[in-house]
Order: C-alpha cells, then sequence, then structure tokens
C-alpha cells in the first residue's frame, strides 16, 4: 500500500522525529523526566499517528529499525538536557515477543553512552500478554542492567492484577480515561484511590496520565499521587523546544 511505501520510505531515510512530554512531581511542579512519543509528517500523507504506524511497523518487520533510530534519537537528545532526568520510551507489544530485544536496547545505550538507569520504558498489560515468557525474560534482562519498566494505560484492556504480583514492574501509569473523570465521577475517584492505596503497598511509583487542567491536578495530589503528565504540564514537543522549556523552567 501506499502508507506501508511511504513508511518505508521514511525510515530508510531516517525522518521519523521523536518529541517529549514532560512527567511532573505533583508534590511542587518540577519536571522529573519526559516521555518519548515518535512523530512522522510525510510531505505527502501530512501527520500520520503513531497509534497508525507504529501497529503498520510492526505487522510488516518494520519496528525493530523504527524502534531503533528513536531510542537513538532520543537518548541523544536526553544527554543534552540540563538535569539528569529519566527518559521514558514506549515499546510495543511485537518488540516484547522478540528475545533480540534486551540486547539491542542496551547496546543503542551502550553507544550513545546513556546510564540505563535513566531510561524506563512503557509496556502495555496487553503486550505482557503475548509472550508471556519471553517478555518476562527480556524485562529481567533490562531490570538487570538498571532499566525500569512502568506498565502503561493501566486499568484498561486485559487488566490482569496478577501481573503486579510478579514485581516486574518499576510504576505504572494510570490510564487517562480515569483521569479526566476524576472530578465529575465518582466510581473514577474511587478506582483512582484504590490504585494508589495498591501501589503504595506493592512499593510502585504511580503517574497520572493525561492530565488537562489544574482541578485534576491538585485532587490527585491530595490523594497522594506521585506523578503527573498531560496537556496541563506540557505537550509533546520538539527536542529543541524541549530544550527551551526546560531552561526556562529552571
Ligand atoms: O502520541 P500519540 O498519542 O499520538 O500516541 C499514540 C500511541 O502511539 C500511544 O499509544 C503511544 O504509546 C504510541 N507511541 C508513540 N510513540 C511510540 C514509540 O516510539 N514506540 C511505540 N512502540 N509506541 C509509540
Ligand atoms: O498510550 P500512551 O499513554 O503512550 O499515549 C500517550 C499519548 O497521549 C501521547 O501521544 C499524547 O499525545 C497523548 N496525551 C498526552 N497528554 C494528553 C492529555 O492531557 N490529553 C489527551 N487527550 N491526550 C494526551
Ligand atoms: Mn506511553
Ligand atoms: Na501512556
Amino acid at each position: 500500500t501506499q502508507l506501508e511505501q511511504a513508511l518505508r520510505n521514511a525510515i530508510i531515510s531516517d525522518v521519523i522525529d521523536v518529541h517529549f512530554q514532560p512527567i511532573v512531581a505533583l508534590s511542587n511542579n518540577q519536571v522529573v523526566g519526559f516521555e518519548a512519543l515518535a512523530r512522522w509528517n510525510d510531505p505527502d500523507l501530512g501527520f500520520v499517528s503513531p497509534g497508525v504506524f507504529v501497529p503498520l511497523a510492526e505487522e510488516r518487520g518494520f519496528i525493530d529499525a523504527l524502534s531503533e533510530a528513536l531510542l537513538r534519537k532520543a537518548a541523544e537528545a536526553a544527554l543534552s538536557w540540563p538535569r539528569e532526568l529519566f527518559l521514558s520510551f514506549n515499546l510495543s507489544s511485537a518488540q516484547l515477543m522478540d528475545p533480540g530485544t534486551s540486547s539491542s536496547i542496551l547496546s543503542i545505550l551502550g553507544r550513545v553512552g546513556f546510564d540505563p538507569h535513566r531510561l524506563e520504558l512503557e509496556i502495555t498489560e496487553t503486550a505482557v500478554m503475548g509472550s508471556a515468557d519471553t517478555a518476562n525474560r527480556i524485562i529481567a534482562d533490562l531490570r538487570q542492567a538498571g532499566v525500569r519498566i512502568s506498565l502503561d494505560d493501566f486499568g484498561t484492556g486485559q487488566s490482569s492484577l496478577g501481573r503486579l504480583r510478579d514485581f516486574m514492574f518499576d510504576k505504572i501509569k494510570i490510564d487517562r480515561a480515569f483521569v479526566s473523570r476524576i472530578n465529575s465521577d465518582r466510581a473514577s475517584e474511587h478506582i483512582i484511590k484504590a490504585i494508589l492505596t495498591m501501589c503504595e503497598g506493592l512499593d510502585l511509583e504511580v503517574v497520572a496520565e493525561g492530565i488537562e487542567d489544574y482541578l485534576e491536578a491538585v485532587k490527585l495530589r491530595s490523594l497522594g499521587c506521585g506523578m503527573g503528565q498531560g496537556y496541563h504540564f506540557g505537550k509533546p514537543a520538539d527536542s529543541i523546544a524541549t530544550l527551551r522549556f526546560l531552561h526556562e523552567n529552571y
């Protein structure tokens, strides 16, 4: 297809960019890290969402090449940040089925000179289900090297609390479906409270995603949620704008 051909060309010519969205400590609104988000603006097709091209890359076997280029760019950009903030990077489900993923990631970090302790990998519940043994092995190898693992979109998909019992994760990212209703829907507030209590007991860090206004931030902070992310704190921005943002915020 046209999209597939364009994606192939974009990967070969290395034009897919990475943007960064701040993650803040809710106690003081200080930036603690950034999530890397792939951005592709094709001259003919216009802006194509990663929600479209990442699954296509997985299906066509391009995901390794794409993800390696994105991680390299993200880590290189993060090396120029004025403080040692963490970098959070999304891993796709196909990567969690490929036993070569951990060594590939660690070798990129080595080449770029990026400390694995500053990297967090976001994975979804569904992705871990896919090929559980391989995924467990990859996660264990990466954590052994100091990389941290966060469970993305928590509360959606085929949630399985049982996965949390295996202590494979360092952090939970509460899906924005709950966050966006926290001040209008009692049920969402109760669910978030329960997640926070559970995470405290399991010694898991928590990020609330999709915070869009001040009242949501205040509410989450009062409930004891440690970190937040969303348009209220900053939209994803390219590496130059991110550097400017960091210099303006310190
Ligand atoms: O940025 P946006 O909301 O359009 O992202 C849509 C989806 O694409 C999200 O689920 C996000 O996690 C995913 N995504 C964005 N960048 C990457 C990436 O570099 N790798 C992978 N695997 N997924 C990404
Ligand atoms: O699946 P994942 O959680 O990785 O998706 C992250 C996506 O959510 C990013 O692509 C980003 O564009 C989007 N996003 C980030 N903050 C907000 C927000 O405050 N509101 C909405 N609607 N989307 C957001
Ligand atoms: Mn994510
Ligand atoms: Na997320």
